[in-house]
C-alpha cells in the first residue's frame, strides 16, 4: 500500500521501504521535506515486516541538490550544535538503524544530498550521474557530516580533492574511487534496480555496515603542510576551501560524533560570513538573469542545428561548444586552407582537453564528426540558428547579413558574435531585423561561461527568449543586454583600462597596479590582461590613435601572443617578465604627456580607482538602462571578467564599502582628475537617487 506524505511517497517491494524524496524541481532539503524524510524513516524503522530502505528520488527529479540554500539566511533554520543539526542525527540513528539502509540516486547527488546518501549503509546508482560537495562553490563547507563521512569512505586524498575543489565526479569515477558501491549506466530505474542489489545482499548477508567506526590514515607531517600550502594558493582568498580542508584532517584525530562537531560550527562561522553572503547572492543572481520581464522563456528552444560564420579563435570555440551539446554544425570558411586550419585547432583543443581526462577519445571522435565544413554560405539555408563570428568590421558584417538574409530560412535566429558594434546597423541590411540579435561569447568561448545577449532595437522577445534557452543548453550564463558600444562588460572595462593608463602619467608603475589588482583578487591586472587578449586589436580599432598601447605596437610589442607587450613572456610561457624595453617605451611615453598636474595616488587609491572606474560606467549603464539590473551586471564580472565572487561583483562590492563612500571617492577623483587635465569621469544622476532613496546597486532593477 502506498503513503502518501506531503513531500515524500512511500511503498513497499517485497518487503523493502522505499522512500521517495519529492520536492521539484531539485530535491533542496528543505526543514520540511528534512521531516518528512525523517518521518518516513521513523516508521520504516519500527515496522516489524521492513527488512531494509532505500531512499532515493520521485519520477523525473534528481536525488537531491543539498540543502535548500534560502534557509541559509534565516538563522532559526540553523541549528547551533550538531547535536540537534538533522544531518549529523540522522547520521548517528541511521548507523544503529538495524536495517540496511541504500540511497538509490539518479542524476546527481550534490552537497546535503550526497551527505545524505553518505550516512546510509550504500550507495548506488544509475544513468548519467554527478556526484559532489560543492559547498565551497558559495562559501561554506559541507556541514552535514561530509567532511568526516567522506574521508572514510574514500581515503583523505581523494576527498580533500573533492571537497576543496567543489567539483563533482561522474558515476564510472565514483564506482571506481568507491563512494558508489554500485552503477549501471545503462539502466534507467533506479528504484527496483536498488532493491533488487539491496535483496541480494540482503540474502547473501554480505552488505557491509557503514564504515564510520574508523578514522581515516593521517598524512604524514610534510605532506599535510604542502597541502594546505597548494589548497591555500589554489583557493585564492576564498576561506571556505581552507577551513574544508582543515575539517577534513581533523577526521584522522577526532572520533565522528566530536569531528561532526568541529564542521558544524566551522559551517557555521562561514554561512554567516560575508563571503558566504556574496556567494549565496551571485548564486541566485545567475538564475535570475535569464529572467527578463516581457521575454517569455521556452523550455524547447526549435534549434536542431547550427550554421557559424567564420572560423577564427571564436568561431572555433563557439562550435565546440555547440557540438558538446548533442548541436550539429556547419562552418563556413573562405578557403580550403582555412577549413583545414579550423578543424586542427578544434581537433589539438579537444586534444588537450582529452590528455587532462576531461572527455574520452570517442566522444572527440563523435564531437568532431558532427561539424561540417563548407565555403558556401547557401550551405547554411537549413539551419535553425546562425551565428556570425568574423572580425570586427561593420561593412564586412553587413555584407554577410545581406547574404544570411537571402539564403536564411524562414524563423532562424540571425546572431552576431560582435563584441561592440551596432547591431541595430547591422539588422537594417535584412528583411527581418526582429530575427537579429547579438550572442557575445567571450574568449576561449568552449570554456567560458559569460554569453551576453543583446537585444537589439527591433528584436521580437520570442527571439530573444529562444537564444536565452539556446545559451543555457549549451552550458553558458546568459545575461541579457541592449546595445551600444561595447554592450556591458567591455564598456566597463575600456573606462577601468583607461584609469590604469591615466595612473601611468602620474608615476604609478604598471607593475603597481597589476600587483595590487591581482592582490584584490582578479585572475590578473590591467596590463598582463591587456598583453594577454593582444594589444595589436585596440591599435586595429583605432589605428589613427596615439596611446601607450600604439607606442608599444609601433615597438613591434603586440602582447603575450609575440612574447613581448607591457612585460617579456619566454617561448610557451604566461608569466610575465619585467622588461627593460617596455619599461623605456613607457617612460617615453608618459614624458610626452601634458599632465598639467601630477596627482599623488596612493596603494589605495589605484585599487579604488581601477574598480570604481567599473563600478561608476555600470551605474551609467544602469541608468541608461543597457543593463536590467545590478545583479545582472555582477553576473557578467563574475563569469566574463574573473571578479572574485566572495566579492559579490562590482555592484554588491559598492554596496558593502556604502554607495555613499564610494560616491564621494569617485567625486574627489574626478576632481583630482580635472585638475591635471582630464575628464575621466561622467557621474551619473541615479548615485544621488539610490543614496537619497537608502537603495542598492545590487538589487537596483532599471525596469
Ligand atoms: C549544502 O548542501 C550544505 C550542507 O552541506 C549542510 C547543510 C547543513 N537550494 O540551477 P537551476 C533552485 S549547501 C535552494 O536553474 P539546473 C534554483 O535557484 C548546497 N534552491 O537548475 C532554481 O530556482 P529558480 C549544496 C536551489 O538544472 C531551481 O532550483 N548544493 C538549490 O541548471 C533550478 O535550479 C549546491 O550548491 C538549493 N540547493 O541545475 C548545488 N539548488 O527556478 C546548487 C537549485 O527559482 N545547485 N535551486 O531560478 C546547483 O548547482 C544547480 O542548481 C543544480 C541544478 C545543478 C542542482
Amino acid at each position: 500500500m502506498s503513503q502518501q506524505l506531503s513531500l515524500v511517497k512511500t511503498s513497499k517491494i517485497s518487503g523493502i521501504q522505499v522512500i521517495l524524496m519529492d520536492r521539484s524541481p531539485v530535491n533542496a532539503l528543505s526543514k520540511s521535506l528534512r521531516e518528512a524524510v525523517s518521518q518516513a524513516f521513523d516508521e520504516a524503522l519500527s515496522d516489524g515486516s521492513i527488512k531494509g530502505i532505500v531512499i532515493s528520488s520521485g519520477k523525473d527529479l534528481p536525488f537531491s541538490a543539498g540543502a535548500d540554500i534560502t534557509e541559509f539566511s534565516s538563522p532559526d533554520k540553523l541549528e547551533v550544535s550538531s547535536k540537534d543539526n538533522w544531518f549529523t542525527v540522522l547520521s548517528e540513528r541511521l548507523k544503529s538503524s538495524s536495517k540496511p539502509i541504500v540511497a538509490a540516486i539518479q542524476k546527481y547527488a550534490l552537497g546535503g544530498g550526497l551527505e545524505l546518501s553518505l550516512a546510509c549503509d550504500a550507495r548506488v546508482g544509475v544513468g548519467s550521474l554527478r556526484l559532489g560537495l560543492p559547498e565551497v562553490t558559495i562559501g561554506v563547507l559541507p556541514g552535514g557530516g561530509g567532511t568526516q563521512l567522506l574521508p572514510r569512505l574514500i581515503g583523505i586524498e581523494a576527498a580533500i580533492s573533492m571537497i576543496c575543489s567543489g567539483q563533482p565526479v561522474n558515476g564510472q569515477k565514483a564506482l571506481e574511487m568507491g563512494l558508489l558501491d554500485a552503477y549501471d549506466a545503462d539502466a534507467t530505474d533506479v528504484v527496483s534496480y536498488a532493491c533488487k542489489w539491496l535483496l541480494h545482499h540482503i540474502s547473501q548477508g554480505t552488505l557491509r555496515k557503514r564504515r564510520s567506526d574508523f578514522r581515516p590514515k593521517a598524512l604524514d607531517e610534510l605532506s599535510l603542510t604542502e597541502m594546505r600550502k597548494t589548497i591555500i594558493k589554489q583557493s585564492r582568498g576564498r576561506q571556505a576551501s581552507v577551513e574544508a580542508f582543515d575539517c577534513v584532517m581533523k577526521s584522522t584525530s577526532l572520533d565522528l560524533v566530536e569531528g561532526f562537531e568541529f564542521e558544524w560550527q566551522s559551517f557555521l562561522t562561514l554561512v554567516s560570513g560575508e563571503q558566504s553572503q556574496a556567494m549565496r547572492y551571485v548564486f541566485f543572481a545567475e538564475r535570475m538573469a535569464s529572467h527578463v520581464p516581457g521575454v517569455p522563456l521556452v523550455k524547447d528552444d526549435g534549434i536542431a542545428t547550427i550554421g557559424i560564420v567564420g572560423g577564427g579563435t571564436m568561431g572555433g570555440g563557439i562550435a565546440m561548444s555547440c557540438v558538446q551539446q548533442q548541436l550539429p554544425v556547419t562552418l563556413v570558411e573562405v578557403n580550403q586552407n582555412q577549413i583545414d586550419h579550423v578543424a586542427e585547432i578544434i581537433r589539438m583543443n579537444f586534444q588537450s582537453s582529452a590528455k587532462k581526462g576531461k572527455f574520452t577519445q570517442d566522444q572527440i571522435n563523435r564531437w568532431q564528426s558532427m561539424i561540417t565544413y563548407t565555403t558556401d554560405v547557401s550551405d547554411l539555408h537549413q539551419a535553425d540558428c546562425i551565428i556570425e563570428a568574423v572580425f570586427e568590421n561593420m561593412a564586412v558584417k553587413k555584407e554577410i547579413f545581406a547574404k544570411l538574409d537571402a539564403i536564411a530560412k524562414p524563423g532562424c535566429i540571425l546572431a552576431t558574435n560582435t563584441s561592440g558594434l551596432d547591431i541595430n546597423e547591422i539588422a537594417s541590411v535584412t528583411s527581418r531585423p526582429e530575427h537579429i540579435l547579438g550572442l557575445h561569447f567571450f574568449s576561449p568561448a568552449n570554456i567560458m561561461k559569460l554569453l551576453e545577449v543583446v537585444n537589439a532595437k527591433k528584436t521580437d522577445q520570442s527571439i530573444l527568449g529562444k537564444a536565452i534557452s539556446f545559451a543555457k543548453r549549451i552550458k553558458k550564463i546568459p545575461v541579457t543586454v541592449g546595445v551600444c558600444p561595447d554592450f556591458v562588460g567591455n564598456r566597463m572595462l575600456a573606462k577601468y583600462l583607461e584609469q590604469a593608463i591615466w595612473m601611468l602619467s602620474h608615476g604609478v608603475s604598471h607593475h603597481q597596479v597589476d600587483a595590487i589588482v591581482y592582490a584584490f583578487g582578479m585572475p590578473m591586472g590591467p596590463f598582463v590582461m591587456s598583453d594577454m587578449v593582444g594589444l595589436d586589436l585596440a591599435v586595429k580599432r583605432d589605428p589613427e590613435g596615439d596611446s601607450i598601447v600604439h607606442a608599444l605596437c609601433a615597438a613591434g610589442r603586440n602582447g603575450l601572443k609575440g612574447g613581448a607587450g607591457f612585460y617579456d613572456y619566454k617561448s610557451n610561457s604566461r608569466v610575465p617578465e619585467d622588461a627593460d624595453k617596455a619599461n623605456q617605451i613607457i617612460k617615453s611615453w608618459v614624458d610626452k604627456q601634458k599632465v598639467v598636474h601630477s596627482i599623488d595616488m596612493s596603494d589605495e587609491d589605484i585599487k579604488e580607482r581601477c574598480l570604481y572606474a567599473l563600478i561608476n560606467e555600470a551605474v551609467n549603464i544602469l541608468h541608461e538602462g543597457i543593463a536590467l539590473r545590478g545583479s545582472d551586471v555582477d553576473v557578467i564580472y563574475v563569469y566574463g571578467y574573473g571578479w572574485p565572487p566572495y566579492y559579490g561583483g562590482p555592484m554588491w562590492y559598492a554596496d558593502q564599502i556604502g554607495l555613499k563612500n564610494v560616491y564621494e571617492c569617485i567625486k574627489k577623483f574626478k576632481a583630482q582628475d580635472l585638475k591635471a587635465g582630464r575628464d575621466l569621469w561622467h557621474i551619473s544622476p541615479l548615485w544621488q537617487t539610490l543614496i537619497d532613496a537608502n537603495k542598492k546597486l545590487s538589487t537596483y532593477q532599471s525596469r
